[in-house]
């Protein structure tokens, strides 16, 4: 076929499109990667140069004008009114097309059920940054470079770009924010960080890189152990809705003094062992302990006059023992069979 009658016959068939999609067929018909005018285009390689210039340059003006045809009838196209959409075209006891909205990760849903719960017993909710320096993260904590507590948290340091005497890393745990908060007010007071911590550590089914912690202080004149068992007690009756067993052993952190470690019984297996508790039965939850008193000193406050306790809960362990989820891994899967069971 001659340029001419490609243009012609292609004409005729944009005016003749009744829709969207009558139209795009045309245009592929015409315009596509396999259309009339491409065809058109290979047909001219064994022409002699001069007949090819000019039958070259004729296809591409032919190609202008129609595809400027096509986005006209487009434009009439999408603008046509609702009403003369043919009876038959429209089935309005056809059921409604299903729209999938997304929601809120589980971890976010439960970060905020632990806030609503401190709130209302009266803490205060606070941030602190996630890249810190090495002096808030371990130094001020009681915990100086020789020392082998450092050992059990694997940092990622970062490259400082600037020379300084602070050496950055992403806060490997939540209790640089209890000295943060220390240096800015006076006591007595209580509030909670949760937010998302750091190890550079081999990951494995209750082992992430990344996970939550909510950190606890409280700081005040009476106030002890049994303070820190009562509230997390009631916060986990809340969380879970029912009572849960506990074990609550000796644990060292050398920013707390006496110190204690709280797991949890497996939710997976009810405490009869299995993988995601390395069939111990017990899952840790929590670090805690009285506040030391080189830790209040560091944070500016009198540790003769005031004393307090802390603790860090993992949230990720949180959840997955009130959901039976049996690998840490899940949260960060990306996988929609997962996500959409909350
Ligand atoms: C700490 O991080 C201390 N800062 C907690 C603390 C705060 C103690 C205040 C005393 C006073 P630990 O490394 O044990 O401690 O972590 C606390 C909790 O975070 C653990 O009990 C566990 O629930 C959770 N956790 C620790 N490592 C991981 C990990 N790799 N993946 C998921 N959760 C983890």
């Amino acid at each position: 076929m001659d340029i001419l009658s490609i243009q012609q016959q292609a004409e005729k068939e944009i005016k003749g499109a009744n829709d969207l999609k009558e139209l795009n067929l045309v245009f592929e018909k015409y315009l596509g990667r396999k259309g009339e005018i491409s065809k058109f285009f290979r047909s001219l390689k064994d022409l002699p140069l001069e007949q090819r210039k000019i039958q070259g340059k004729k296809a591409n003006q032919v190609k202008e004008v129609l595809e400027k045809k096509i986005q006209e009838k487009r434009t009439i196209l999408s603008k046509k009114p609702f009403q003369e959409i043919k009876r038959a075209e429209l089935d309005v006891t056809q059921p409604g097309e299903r729209i999938n909205l997304g929601h809120l990760s589980i971890l976010t849903y439960a970060k905020r059920e632990v806030i609503d719960f401190f709130k209302s017993i009266g803490f205060e909710i606070i941030e602190s940054p996630e890249v810190e320096t090495e002096y808030y993260n371990f130094d001020a904590l009681n915990i100086p470079d020789y020392h082998p507590a450092r050992d059990s948290m694997d940092t990622f340091w970062l490259k400082n770009k600037e020379k300084s005497k602070d050496k950055f890393l992403l806060r490997t745990h939540t209790s640089p924010s209890q000295i943060r908060y220390m240096e800015k007010h006076k006591p007595p007071f209580r509030v909670i960080t949760p937010g998302r911590v750091f190890r550079y550590e081999a990951i494995d089914a209750s082992h992430e890189a990344q996970f939550y912690q909510v950190e606890g202080l409280a700081v005040s004149k009476d106030i002890g152990l049994a303070n820190l068992r009562y509230v997390l007690e009631n916060f986990l009756k809340y969380f879970f809705g029912r009572e849960v067993n506990l074990r609550w052993r000796p644990g060292y952190f050398p920013f707390v003094e006496p110190g204690l470690e709280v797991d949890i019984e497996c939710q997976v297996c009810q405490g009869k062992g299995c993988p995601t508790c390395k069939y111990a039965g017990f899952i840790e939850l929590a670090g805690a302990g009285m506040v030391h008193p080189n830790v209040l000193k560091n944070g500016g406050i009198n540790p003769y006059k005031w004393q307090g306790f802390a603790f860090g809960l993992g949230l990720d362990r949180l959840v997955m023992m009130r959901h039976n989820i049996n690998d840490i891994r899940l949260f960060h899967s990306g996988d929609l069979r997962f996500m959409s069971q909350f």
